[in-house]
């Protein structure tokens, strides 16, 4: 979805993902200059965009998502989807359904399906919410979107559903069957590029686990072993870093080149210091949910290129006295 200029607003505000970290992220508006007015954070010159992945996980899951609400209906904040609102209403079309169809991973939902308990018209309105909200965001002098911008897949979404959302009856039916492209085209902007790796090989996730998939970059020129492609080349074999990566499955990657709009992207779960993925894509995820940051990056109309100057972030609850 395209946005056009918005004349009033000097710069943008983009949070990774909130994960139910509902004092955190008011810390983080406080920080920045937001205030709560009649229920609603604003600012008088500026505008939050959410990364996605604000439900799930966290204690504060039905707050967050009250508060992203009010500033997104009142034009206060753009909120593009992640994986797990698209899991919440992907479960919610199932169910009503009659949960006949292919069950879908839930565990992260049950939090957030535990805080809703008692407001079931509230779930059932903030599920019919997030099928409007969009997919991908192009402004002027940017991009956002939650894990990858792929311009084929963007290309194929906009002539598929040219809302960009999940509004579509029709759409979203072809995203719980995984019928056609459209799960395709989900998982590669929520989701990333996952490749196999090549048999006998696995990799140690963050979370301990040894996974024979692993999330390749989106962002090198010309790779050719699977070093060029891994995000955390370290976690692997030595040899299979030196691998030539087969030129066979060259078709599923896709390259974001350094002369297209800054990007930012959240989702990848990052650690410790602030970097950017490239000189024009920045992750905004530090894992708030996880005892990390809720990061945000602040741009200013005019100013081109990224900096890890712009970033600005809260830690858990330890801050709080420093407000
Ligand atoms: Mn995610």
């Amino acid at each position: 979805m395209k946005v056009p200029v918005e004349a009033d607003i000097e710069g943008y505000d983009l949070i990774g993902d909130v994960h139910g970290c509902y004092d955190m992220l008011v810390r983080l508006l406080l920080k920045m200059g937001y205030q709560c007015e009649n229920g609603v954070y604003a600012h008088p010159c500026r505008k939050v965009i959410f990364l996605g992945d604000i439900l799930d996980r966290g204690r504060g899951i039905f707050d967050t998502v009250r508060l992203v609400r009010a500033m997104v209906d009142s034009g206060n904040a753009w909120l593009v989807l992640g994986n797990h609102e698209v899991n919440a209403v992907l479960f919610a079309a199932n169910a009503f359904l009659g949960g006949k169809l292919r069950a879908r991973p839930i565990r992260p939902l049950l939090q957030t399906l535990k805080q809703f308990r008692d407001h079931q018209e509230e779930w059932r309105d903030t599920i019919e919410w997030l099928r409007g909200m969009p997919l991908a965001l192009e402004f002027p002098e940017f991009r956002a979107v939650h894990a990858c911008w792929d311009q084929n897949m963007i290309a194929r979404l906009n002539s598929l559903n040219p809302s960009s959302n999940l509004a579509d009856d029709a759409f979203l039916l072809s995203v719980l069957f995984r019928e056609g492209e459209a799960h395709r085209i989900l998982d590669r902007l929520l989701k990333g590029v996952n490749l196999r790796l090549p048999d006998g090989y696995s990799i140690r996730g963050g979370d301990g686990v040894e996974r024979s998939r692993f999330r390749a970059i989106f962002w090198e020129a010309h790779p050719t072993t699977y070093g060029d492609l891994l995000f955390v080349p370290d976690r692997v074999a030595p040899e299979l870093r030196d691998l030539a990566f087969p030129e066979q499955e060259r078709s599923l990657l896709t390259y974001y080149s350094k002369h297209e709009k800054p990007l930012f992207v959240g989702h990848y779960w990052r650690r410790g210091a602030f970097s950017l993925f490239a000189p024009n894509i920045v992750c905004l995820d530090y894992s708030a949910v996880r005892g990390g940051r809720l990061v945000a990056y602040r741009t200013e109309r005019g100013v081109a290129g990224l900096e890890v100057g712009r970033m600005v972030s809260v830690g858990a609850s330890s801050e709080l006295s420093a407000l």
